[in-house]
């Protein structure tokens, strides 16, 4: 500091030292430091109380007899935590927000609402962000879906099924209409407000000529001898396959006007085992917006893996932060020790 004001100094009172000064100006470039997401999938339990639940590649019900939705607390509690524990942003996903209408669940806006008075890091939610006709024969557009959630203290909102379907419509036609729920929210609230979330599962095959999607040579052969793999995208949170792969799926999105895609993987999800690096690859060197890594992270290990192996920028975490087996700040502090640059 001192060194730069001298500088400064000399540099007015006797110009030519000015080649000098522009030394000391151009030092390393910085960069955008990684962003650790805790994420709090979001929806109703049997007995009609908002909770925050996680599954096991999307299930998320217990295995016993009764078969309830697990329940890992309140959803406005934990993301508080979150935001005292380090984490730099918080996502709220309403899993059950394709069949319920998010409007008509105010206790979702409620949670966001009471969230965004105690946490000052921005807060995503998605779920259920489309067009829709209530029974009473009104409708919504996704624009008045996504502002409720903004009015309610969301700083971007995350469109998943709905961008499967924008996706595959403007692959088909190569017309960019407007009207997609990602062009309608970036061109209103900006870019950088809307995620696409992307759900695709892997489907293994011989070789890349069996399907049109783009596939991944796999390290070591699948389960039954297939040498590739594809990312089928899925919508309804996992139950219906789409004929477009997640690397088709995240150039088309850009195009449309995502700001960030938001990369889960159902294999991985709940696992424990890490993030997959090759779907993480492929995504990050098929798009220029930010890619969030999301599904699979059990160790702190894990996230300067996904950082180290891929240009990912930022990882995301919900099962090892709901059951308090690794802190934030510990991931936080392992990244720092490894070199990678973290929000402090
Ligand atoms: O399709 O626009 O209504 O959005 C629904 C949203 O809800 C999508 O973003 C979709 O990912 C999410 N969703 C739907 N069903 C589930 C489910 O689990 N049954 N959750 C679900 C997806 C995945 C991640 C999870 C990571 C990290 N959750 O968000 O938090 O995999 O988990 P881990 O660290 O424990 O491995 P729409």
């Amino acid at each position: 500091m001192l060194e730069v004001g001298l500088a400064l100094l000399r540099n007015f009172l006797c110009p030519s030292t000015k080649s000098k000064l522009k030394r000391l100006e151009s030092g390393k470039a910085s960069r955008l430091a990684k962003r650790v997401i805790a994420c709090l999938d979001v929806r109703a339990n049997d007995s009609g109380d908002l909770v925050v639940t996680k599954g096991d590649q999307y299930d998320v019900r217990e295995h016993t007899d009764e078969n309830e939705v697990r329940n890992l607390g309140k959803p406005v509690e934990l993301a508080g935590q979150y935001y005292s524990d380090g984490a730099d942003e918080v996502t709220f996903l309403n899993i059950t927000g394709f069949r319920d209408f998010p409007l008509g669940d105010l206790p979702m806006l409620q949670v966001l609402r009471y969230t965004s008075e105690n946490v000052f890091v921005p807060l995503a939610v998605g779920g259920g962000i489309r067009d829709f006709t209530d029974a009473n024969g009104r409708y919504y557009s996704c624009l008045e879906v996504a502002s409720e959630y903004f009015r309610s203290g969301a700083d971007k909102i995350s469109i998943g099924s709905d961008a499967v379907y924008a996706a595959e419509t403007y692959l088909k036609t190569g017309v960019k209409t407007g009207q997609s729920s990602i062009e309608q929210i970036s061109t209103v609230y900006g870019k950088q407000a809307v995620v696409v979330s992307i759900d695709p599962r892997r489907l293994y095959v011989k070789s890349p000529e069996e399907v049109e999607f783009k596939t991944v040579k796999l390290r070591s052969p699948g389960p039954h001898g297939e040498y590739y793999v594809w990312y089928q995208c899925t919508i309804n949170g996992g139950r219906e396959g789409r004929p477009i792969g997640a690397y088709e799926l995240a150039k088309a999105v850009e195009e449309l006007g995502a700001g960030e895609i938001l990369l889960n993987c159902i294999d991985c999800d709940g696992q424990g085992q890490g993030f997959d690096i090759d779907l993480i690859r492929l995504i990050t060197d098929a798009v220029s917006i930010p890619v969030i890594a999301s599904s699979g992270a059990g160790a702190v290990e894990h996230f300067s893996e996904v950082f180290q192996k891929t240009s990912a920028s930022a990882a995301l975490a919900a099962g090892i932060f709901h059951r308090r087996e690794v802190p934030i700040l510990s991931v936080k502090k392992h990244l720092l020790e490894n070199g990678i640059e973290v929000r402090s």
